[in-house]
């Protein structure tokens, strides 16, 4: 074997151990998790095995409208509310990245609701201003879970908008549906505004008396021109959250029955069939399908009917055929 032979052999050796090595710390199979920001969801995995899904947050403080001339002072994960949706798989490692910038005025964390241990993160990630930790679990059980800002007195950080939605598929994933949306619940509890702003009322956070109640942070963020939309014969699945952060919500869509529901998020266990309006904890979640059979607008409410004057209200557009077998009427003088 002459010289050239010997090193190229010694280059291949070197290599496999490289390559071994890679695989053994799952190099290849880590990736940063996509990130939707509502109504949007992140595509199916469509993965057999499982790796590590780096998730990176980023704790933002900010002033934006929250009703018709009302601004509010949020606090969020990645600059909205609700924070993005992350997806990953059952077996993943998931590593959360939290960096809390130098311009904040708050100390913020991560409480995931699909964590085991260390209060579900928020023990390894508080973050004061210019920090940025990371810890990571394996998550172990299918569902869909709320994450939220835990610290300080935890109760300002999620009246403010710390909070988010996290799925984590069962193997083989779910099934597949034509639409998936994602819808929030939520409450604020604001003083009277001055020159447009209003600020956080904590006595009205005692007293559970929100001033809006709204899906996907702000009065009509699911109306008019930001209405969800659908075709007729469509499979439409909705991952709901309702971070509370008091009042637990009765979702239900109006002119519309769940063919299927993942009680309080769960994945794994028997569905709920046919059911009209779910419940839903505060710091919980559900998964609702249905297929839309008949065009027109479908309404979202927590059923909690007098919560729609205070913004709990959105509209589902579905466009197609209008069959009479679904739903007909007729004069009858
Ligand atoms: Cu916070």
């Amino acid at each position: 074997m002459g010289i050239f032979q010997k090193v190229k052999g010694l280059n291949i050796l070197v290599w496999l151990m490289v390559l071994g090595l890679l695989s053994a710390t799952s190099v290849f199979a880590k990736e940063t998790a996509q990130l939707t920001t509502a109504p949007n969801v992140p595509p199916p995995l469509n993965r057999d095995a499982p790796a590590t899904m780096v998730i990176k947050l980023e704790a933002k403080e900010y002033v934006s409208e929250i009703d018709d001339g009302v601004k509010y002072g949020y606090w969020s994960y990645n600059g909205t509310v609700p924070g993005p949706m992350a997806r990953v798989r059952v077996g993943d490692t998931v590593e959360i990245h939290l960096s809390n910038p130098k311009s904040n005025t708050q100390p913020h964390n991560i409480d995931m609701h699909a964590v085991n241990g260390f209060h579900g993160g928020a023990a390894l990630s508080t973050v004061a201003p210019g920090e940025e930790k990371v810890f990571s679990f394996t998550a172990m059980a299918p569902g869909l879970y709320m994450y939220h800002c835990a610290a300080g007195a935890i109760v300002d950080h999620i009246a403010n908008g710390m909070y988010g939605l996290i799925l984590v598929e069962p193997k083989g994933g779910l099934p597949e549906v034509d639409r998936e949306f994602y819808v929030m619940q939520s409450e604020f509890f604001t003083t009277e505004p001055e020159n447009g702003k209003a600020d956080f009322d904590f006595q009205r956070g005692l007293d559970e008396n929100p001033t809006y109640v709204v899906f996907n942070g702000k009065v009509g963020a699911l109306l008019d021109e930001n209405a969800l939309t659908a075709k007729v014969g469509d499979k439409v699945r909705i991952y709901f959250g309702n971070i509370g952060p008091n009042s637990a919500s009765s979702f239900h869509i109006i002119g519309e029955i769940f063919d299927q529901v993942y009680a309080e998020g769960g994945i794994g266990g028997d569905l709920q069939k046919n059911i009209q309006t779910t419940l839903v904890p505060a710091a919980g979640t559900t998964i609702v399908e249905f297929k839309v059979d008949y065009p027109g607008s479908y309404v979202l409410v927590d059923h909690s009917i007098f919560r729609v004057a205070k913004g709990a209200i959105g509209h589902l557009t579905v466009e197609g055929p209008k069959n009479p077998q679904v739903v007909s009427a007729w004069h009858v003088k």
